[in-house]
Formats: structure tokens, C-alpha cells, sequence
């Protein structure tokens, strides 16, 4: 089916509701504590209301279950989403996220449950379930189709009444830890303060910060698999400067490429790869980070290839150092009150069962304002970086091919919950358990109204309340959906870093 069809179709159904005014509406899903105890969400709700949007929140007096966490919690609130989804487009979840204790709990999906409990991707983990939002997202179906308690199984609960990853609501998360109504309180604050900017001090939302790591060595060894090739994350970072930065009129970028060891990044950078340029680069105000390089719930690595000792051409483990370029201990430094929206190419940054994870840590800190963060070991695109005029291979589902989708949504206007869930629906066309896995593990966290050029000119008259245009979904004009390079050899992309930075700590 031609996608934009297919995605007017997704979307169209935003532009209805009882409340008969436009898909500017949005549901809290949140809990009579934080009601009565945050010192900012009434005014957040005020501002959104100022900007032309119809806001309710839900408390467990609307979607009961009161007094229970995990599951039982999570099923009552996606039944009162389903029930009143058609007056909302949005819906912004508000408390926490772990899938067992968490009062607005994630779900426990299970998309690589034919996977082996010992081994994922060829290392010795057990990733076959991971954190998700997104049955509050898709709420037609039952995601747990063949009744046997394990949600979100591919295959096994996809399909007719089952799950059709068709997004109802476009749904986001902020986090909250131990009811710390502060650090909630400073979310909802960045989060306020980025629509309340001066139009005159939007300029730094154009600027694009691109730090990349390598991924692989030319050698390295996986099980059953060889890397002919070096992997350098700045191919790319590269691919998205050609494609969606450049052309776009007014936006420029810094990069930060790898300049270390034996293999050095091929491409021109502004900057080298480390994380004291990372703190202090960032600190200057970006609109948009976009990175590569392994990551873990707190953390995201270099892998440098130090020295070919044994003169073989290719790199051994005993070669090879891996050092942080951000942790969740520098999202303090780096934050300026001029946060942006970003996407980490990594594993487990956005584990919000963690606390103090990378993402949740970015966002309190007003580094990010809105960010895509995966709950395990992502999978990547096989689009061929390497060629600038290569097609963006939508086959898969990434947190690559999802993050420059996303990238240039924002940047056509869309607001963020527009532009991730338009990403989420394009990417993933082959309908196998790693889709599955990479659209559900991707979870955005912040407030999903917000665009890239928010500012207090979104203010709407009250006489006219529709305010700005604001057009959900349709246009994502696009590098373009063809040519995919997939191979069944090719391995998880990230899984490799995952596994060599557990390595280097047991070492
Ligand atoms: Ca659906
Ligand atoms: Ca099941
Ligand atoms: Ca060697």
C-alpha cells in the first residue's frame, strides 16, 4: 500500500472526536498523588490550554485500580484509554514506569519470545521481553491474543484482534522516581519553559549535534559472524547531515567524530569524540542531538581499536578500548535551559525501570526536552550509510531509520508525538519479530505537543482557539521507502557494544 495512504489512514481518525474541535487534545494519565502534590502540572496543563489544546487528566478516580501497581494497573488504564481515546490525540503518561511496582506501569512485551532465554543476538543475555508504552498507543486489539499472559509475542498475538501496531493515541512518558515531585516538577518546568521562548531565541533548535561513534572493527568476531568491515556510526551521521540537514534551509551541524587509535573516522569533523567536548559542546544549546555508539541504561561508549598487536589486519577483543562519551552523571553539566529533542542509536538508554537511566536523567536535567530512549537491545536499519544517496531502508525498525524519520518530521513542523509515531508506523515494513521489537523497545519520553519552533507565538487567541495549524501525521516526504539490504546474517546491529562494555567491566 503507497504509505501515505497508509498513514492518512493511521491518522485520520485524530481529526474526530466529541469534543469536535481538532486533534489539539490530550489526555494525562497520571495519579491523584502527583495531582495534589506537583507544583507545576496545573500550570502545565494551563499552558497547553493557552496554546489552543483541550487537556483532561486521569487519575486512578477515572481508570480505577487503585491501590495496585504492575499489570493489574496498566490493564485498568489501557481499558479507560480505550474508552475515551477518540476525544484525544495525545496522551502524556505522568508517574512510574517500572512494568511490576510502577503505578502508571510500562508493559512487559515479549516480541523475541522464540528466542533463546541464554542467548540474544549470539551473546549470553536474555532479551526476549523489554519495556513498552505502546499497547496505551495501539489500543484496538488485544496484545495478548492467544491468552497465554506473555504480552506483545510476535506472531503469536499479532494478526486479526490481535496486535496492529496502528497507533490510536500518540502516546509519551515522563518518568517519576519515589513520587519526587522536584525532579517532576523540573521536567514539567523545561518543558513549559521550551513553549514559553522568546521567537527571538529560537535559533539554537537549528543547530544539530552529531556525535558518532564506531560501532565494529573490521574482524571482530560475533558468533558465526565476522566483520569485513569497519562499522563507523559517523557513516551515518554523515548520510543524515546529506539528507535531511543540508537541504533543509537555515539548520547546521557540529560533529563529532572519532580521532583515536588505529582506525580514525574517514569524514571531517568539528570536533573529536569524547565526552568532556560532549558536555561542553551540548552545553551550548542544540535543538537536535542525534548519536551513534553502544549504549547501557546510564551510559554510551567509543570502541577504539588501539593497536593491531599481532599485525593481522584484523581487530581482536585484546585490541580494543571502550570509554564513555556520555553518562547519565554529566546530563547536570550539560544541561542549559536550552534542551532539544534527541535520539540515542543505543541500547537501554531509555531503561526507565532504572532509575537515574540516561534518558530519564537528560530530561531532568533540561538537556533534552523530548527523547527517544530504548528499554533493551535495539535493532538497526540496514540502510547503506555509507552511500549518501542511498535510500532510507524502512524494512526494519531502528532506532537509526526511526530517528531520522523523526528528525525530519520535527523539522517539517510536526510536533514531537506527530513526528515519533509517524517514525514508529513508516519503519518496519517486514512484519517479523525484530519490527516488532524495535518499534516497541523505542519509547519517547517528554511532552509530545512540543515542536522544534515552539515558542510563546503559539498563544492563541481565545476567540480563536484552534490557534496555529497543526496537522497531524500525512507528509513525511521522505528519503524515500525502497531498497532494503537485509540479510538474515546481518547481526542485532548494536548488540555487539552491549557486550563487549560488560566484558570490559568483568576484565
Ligand atoms: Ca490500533
Ligand atoms: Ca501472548
Ligand atoms: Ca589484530
Amino acid at each position: 500500500m503507497n504509505m501515505l495512504l497508509l498513514l492518512s489512514l493511521f491518522f485520520g481518525p485524530f481529526h474526530t472526536g466529541t469534543h469536535g474541535v481538532t486533534q489539539k487534545a490530550m489526555i494525562i494519565v497520571t495519579t491523584r498523588k502527583i495531582v495534589s502534590q506537583s507544583a507545576r502540572l496545573a500550570d502545565f496543563v494551563r499552558a497547553k490550554e493557552a496554546r489552543g489544546y483541550l487537556v483532561d487528566v486521569a487519575t486512578e478516580d477515572d481508570y480505577g485500580a487503585a491501590g495496585e501497581t504492575g499489570l493489574p494497573r496498566a490493564l485498568a488504564i489501557r481499558a479507560f484509554l480505550q474508552s475515551v481515546h477518540a476525544d484525544y490525540s495525545y496522551a502524556l503518561l505522568i508517574g512510574n514506569a517500572h512494568a511490576d511496582y510502577g503505578d502508571v506501569p510500562m508493559w512487559r512485551v515479549w516480541a523475541r519470545h522464540a528466542w533463546s532465554s541464554t542467548n540474544c543476538g549470539g551473546f549470553p543475555l536474555d532479551c526476549r521481553a523489554h519495556e513498552t508504552d505502546y499497547p496505551y498507543a495501539d489500543l484496538t486489539g488485544d496484545w495478548d491474543l492467544n491468552g497465554n499472559g506473555q504480552y506483545g509475542e510476535a506472531g503469536l498475538d499479532q494478526g486479526e484482534g490481535g496486535i496492529d501496531l496502528v497507533p490510536e493515541l500518540m502516546v509519551s512518558r515522563l518518568p517519576v522516581y519515589f513520587d519526587d515531585m522536584r525532579e517532576l516538577d523540573a521536567m514539567l518546568s523545561a518543558a513549559i519553559d521550551f513553549g514559553d521562548a522568546a521567537p527571538a531565541d529560537l535559533a539554537y533548535r537549528r543547530r544539530v549535534l552529531l556525535p558518532a561513534a564506531f560501532f565494529y572493527f573490521k574482524g571482530q568476531e560475533l558468533v558465526g559472524y565476522s566483520y569485513p568491515d569497519n562499522v563507523d556510526g559517523a557513516e551515518s551521521a554523515q548520510w543524515f547531515l546529506h539528507r535531511v540537514i543540508e537541504p533543509a534551509e537555515g539548520y547546521s551541524a557540529t560533529r563529532m567524530y572519532e580521532r583515536e587509535g588505529i582506525a580514525t573516522s574517514a569524514f571531517d569533523s568539528e570536533l573529536a569524540l569524547t565526552r568532556e567536548n560532549l558536555i561542553s559542546t551540548w552545553h551550548d544549546g542544540y535543538g537536535m542531538i542525534f548519536w551513534m555508539g553502544h549504549g547501557l541504561e546510564k551510559e554510551v561508549a567509543r570502541v577504539i581499536w588501539t593497536a593491531d598487536a599481532n599485525g593481522d589486519g584484523k581487530a581482536q577483543d585484546t585490541e580494543m578500548t571502550s570509554t564513555l562519551f556520555i553518562h547519565s552523571d554529566d546530563a547536570e553539566a550539560i544541561g542549559s535551559g536550552r534542551p532539544g529533542f534527541v535520539v540515542g542509536v543505543s541500547c537501554e538508554i531509555g531503561s526507565a525501570e532504572t532509575y537515574r537511566n540516561l534518558t530519564s536523567e537528560l530530561l531532568l536535567h533540561g538537556a533534552a526536552v523530548g527523547m527517544l530512549g530504548s528499554s533493551s537491545v535495539t535493532p538497526g536499519s540496514t540502510t547503506d550509510w555509507a552511500d549518501p544517496d542511498s535510500e532510507l531502508e524502512l524494512v526494519k525498525s531502528g532506532a537509526d531509520n526511526i530517528g531520522v524519520l523523526f528528525f525530519q518530521d520535527l523539522i517539517a513542523g510536526k510536533t514531537a508525538g506527530e513526528a515519533i509515531w509517524n517514525a514508529k508506523v513508516l519503519a518496519g515494513a517486514v512484519d517479523d519479530a525484530e519490527a516488532l521489537a524495535g518499534r516497541t523497545m523505542l519509547n519517547f519520553f517528554g511532552d509530545p505537543t512540543l515542536r522544534l519552533d515552539s515558542s510563546s507565538a503559539d498563544v492563541v487567541d481565545p476567540e480563536d482557539p484552534t490557534g496555529k495549524a497543526d496537522d497531524s501525521g500525512c507528509a513525511t516526504a521522505g528519503p524515500g521507502n525502497s531498497g532494503s539490504r537485509t540479510s538474515a546474517l546481518w547481526p542485532p546491529l548494536l548488540a555487539l557494544g552491549l557486550w563487549l562494555l560488560r566484558r570490559r567491566r568483568e576484565l
